[in-house]
């Protein structure tokens, strides 16, 4: 059974039409976001078509099974750290950016837990670097409230999607923009959740503002494989936008010869962390593609 959200807001369950169950097998499912149809079918309702899916988040096919959607729809990605416990790492915040971009959603960059003693230097550093990407930033705690008010002005309005490393928070700040949910907060270590049950359908969490949000296990095998390598400076704006600058047409930057990137890089106008994470990813969609 599925929980539909009609258009008029009313929550209901659906099943599946018998060549939609069909498709299910096939590895083509109905996910989470999906926009479907209804019918009346005696006394039940049931889900007759599934609208395009204008973004979707892909996760790896286990045992050389191919990659299946596994939610649909969702406009934003809200990749959340904390400035401590855990840290924040450049390379996590950035393939999760890559993520979120390759997916076809808009990116946005949360630093939680502002209020750990010395720890605002860090949110103001990555402030300014990824604001002069052009990504918007929160800054938030959920102990002072900080970041919260806007928090929900994104959050109440469309699908979106909280990804980041467990323990920064996600499940903590869904609570403080409605106390509502109840969710369970920092009682899972990182090895439990990438057990079996990781596996699990993303669910979408209704607020009681309106907005959705996917309450997803996290992204650890969710990743690049539908990216190709010379995609990959797509899904960094500040690269994207030197595109036409380099000597060599279709030129990686990955040697200094012509290359406006590795230029900026020197001139200190694209950040060192970024290039690295460009390079790295580069380097594993290029892995990824000779297997
Ligand atoms: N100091 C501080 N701790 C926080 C903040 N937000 C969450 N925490 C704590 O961080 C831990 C992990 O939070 P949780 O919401 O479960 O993280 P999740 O794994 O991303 O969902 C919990 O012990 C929370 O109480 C914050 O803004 N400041
Ligand atoms: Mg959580
Ligand atoms: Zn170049």
């Amino acid at each position: 059974m599925y929980e539909v959200r009609l258009e008029e807001g009313r929550m209901i369950e659906a099943s599946l039409r018998g060549r939609l169950k069909l498709e299910a097998r096939t590895g083509d499912r109905v996910v989470a976001g999906d926009h479907v149809t209804l019918n009346r079918w005696h006394d039940a309702w049931v889900v007759e078509t599934v609208g395009t899916r204008h973004t979707a988040i892909v996760r790896r096919g286990r045992g050389g099974r191919r990659a299946k959607v596994v939610a649909s729809n969702l406009d934003r990605a809200l990749v959340v750290v904390a400035t401590r416990d855990p840290a924040a790492s450049h390379q996590l915040i950035d393939r999760l950016l890559v993520v979120a971009e390759a997916s076809g959603m808009h990116p946005l960059l949360v630093v939680n837990k502002v209020d750990l003693d010395g720890e605002r230097r860090i949110a103001e550093e990555l402030t300014t670097l990824y604001r002069g990407i052009g990504y918007p930033v929160l800054v938030t705690s959920t102990i002072t409230g900080e970041g919260i008010g806007e928090l929900r002005t994104e959050l109440c309005r469309g699908a979106a999607a909280l990804v980041g490393p467990s323990g920064a928070g996600k499940s903590s700040l869904l609570n403080a923009v409605d106390p509502s949910l109840s969710l369970r907060t920092g009682d899972l270590s990182g090895r439990t959740r990438r057990g079996r049950h990781t596996t699990v359908s993303v669910r979408l969490v209704a607020l009681a503002c309106g907005g959705l949000v996917a309450d997803t296990p996290g992204f650890g095998d969710v990743g690049l494989w539908e990216v190709a390598p010379e995609d990959v400076e797509h899904c960094f704006p500040e690269l994207a936008a030197l595109r036409n600058e380099c000597r060599f047409v279709g030129c990686a930057h990955l040697k200094d010869r012509g290359c406006a990137v590795r230029a900026a890089v020197a001139r200190g106008d694209v950040a060192e962390s970024r290039y690295q994470s460009y390079a790295a990813l580069r380097e594993e969609t290029e892995r990824a593609g000779l297997r």
